[in-house]
């Protein structure tokens, strides 16, 4: 897709091959067999990645710091430091068997807006920081969105850095090593705000490539609840134990898991159930299953329907079901978020101004700009995702799209920088 008007808006074009060859690069760090990348939070290839990102920051004389959560922020200085910051952000770190442009994008986007400015001469007066935001997946350590969360005192410092991955490793001990390993920065407060914040980032779903659309303007994050649920049953032997003395907490769980999705169903296809993390024990196939722990990914556009939804749930997974008892705890509750629409207005110009295809639309996939909108003027931009393939190492977005979400990204931000908001 070519971007037309080049000089209409008065503002940079961006280097796309440089854009490119970044993303290649990146992809290389906890690339996969398969094409994708383990890129996980607080790895060594997370290390790798932030590293790499600091020396090209630094190569343009960028400074860098790091918040307490392990929020990192490059920031190119304005001709004003007592303004409040442009930002722009997302993340690094990936799934398992993550994707190549899931996070990533928005960080080398933004690294490449700061980029352009320079190879342009362009001075702002506000500073421009990039965000890279700590474990915006969840995958390693729990929840999800766990750095801008802690920034935006949604989840309490403590609890996040207390919390392990399957091998026992806190947050705490795998950022003190991460660390350890970056070059020595400046150490920033908790709480990062803003003039404004977009961030860029590929849609993860079909929308905009069913509509050949190659922007999506987007006006707000549909909300996400995150449960946890433990059934517990009795272990006994599996050769001797007749069924009606089992207490078998996997017949349990799945009884369950069944109910909920009965309970939950929509006809519309609007609300989003997910058990993703499903586990067993004590493992052995010679043991009637004792315990069943299961992850609930619950997500919704209308706050009230999740909420009561999500209450609901709680109700059915308490007390016995199968002779086994079930309890479950609130993980998160993140609710939907409205983008500041002023914002919104700036990427749909610049989508204009540029002669793009866009459309407006709401997330179903949640993000750090979540809580950075609860806080700092915010908005996001996405780019198309072939067939909608995403959290999967065969996620794809063109090099072409991948520019053009940058060229608006850069004109939203110099539009913002001048906007009193
Ligand atoms: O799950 C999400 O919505 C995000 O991609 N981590
Ligand atoms: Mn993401
Ligand atoms: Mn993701």
């Amino acid at each position: 897709m070519e971007i037309h008007n080049p000089q209409a808006t008065g503002t940079p074009l961006i280097n796309g091959p440089r854009l490119s060859d970044r993303h290649r690069e990146m992809a290389r760090i906890g690339g996969t067999a398969n094409g994708g990348v383990n890129r996980q939070a607080l790895t060594p290839e997370d290390t790798q990645g932030r590293h790499r990102l600091l020396e090209w920051a630094t190569a343009r004389g960028y400074t860098a710091g790091i918040d307490p959560i392990g929020n990192l922020f490059i920031r190119r200085a304005g001709t004003r430091a007592d303004l409040s910051p442009v930002m722009t952000g997302s993340h690094l770190d990936s799934q398992p068997t993550g994707g190549k442009y899931d996070g990533v994008y928005g960080v080398l986007a933004g690294l490449e807006v700061l980029e352009t400015l320079d190879d342009h001469n362009v001075v702002t007066e506000r500073p421009i920081e990039l965000v890279v935001w700590m474990n915006e997946e969840g995958s390693r350590f729990g929840p999800v969105t766990m750095g801008s969360a802690v920034a935006a005192g949604a989840v309490p410092l403590e609890r996040a850095l207390a919390a392990n991955d399957a091998k026992g490793v806190s947050v705490s001990e795998a950022l003190a090593r991460q660390i350890a390993e970056l070059p020595p920065m400046e150490r920033r407060p908790l709480g990062a705000t803003g003039h404004a914040y977009i961030e860029a980032h590929i849609e993860q779903g079909p929308v905009l490539e069913q509509e050949a659309r190659g922007i999506g303007v987007v006006s707000a994050i549909q909300g996400l609840h995150l449960y946890q649920v433990e059934v517990r049953g009795f272990e006994a032997h599996a050769g001797t134990t007749p069924s009606r003395h089992r207490k078998d907490a996997l017949v349990a769980a799945n009884a369950l898991i069944a109910k909920l999705r009965a309970e939950v169903a929509d006809p519309a296809d609007v609300l989003r159930f997910t058990v993703g993390r499903f586990e067993v024990s004590p493992g052995s196939p010679h043991i009637v299953p004792g315990k069943v722990t299961f992850s609930i990914d619950l997500r919704h556009p209308d706050p009230e329907h999740l909420l009561c939804t999500g209450d609901r749930i709680l109700e059915l997974c308490s007390g016995e079901i199968e002779h086994c008892m079930v309890s479950a705890n609130v993980v998160l509750r993140s609710t939907p978020v409205q983008f500041d629409a002023r914002l919104v207005t700036a990427v749909r110009h610049a989508a204009e101004h540029r002669g793009l295809r866009y459309m407006s639309m709401v997330s179903g996939a949640t993000h750090d700009a979540k809580y950075m909108a609860d806080r700092t003027p915010s908005a996001m931009i996405f780019v198309p995702s072939e067939k909608g393939i995403s959290h999967n190492e065969l996620e794809h977005t063109d090099d072409e799209d991948l520019i053009a979400g940058a060229q608006i990204l850069c004109d939203a931000l110099l539009a913002a920088a001048t906007m009193e908001l």
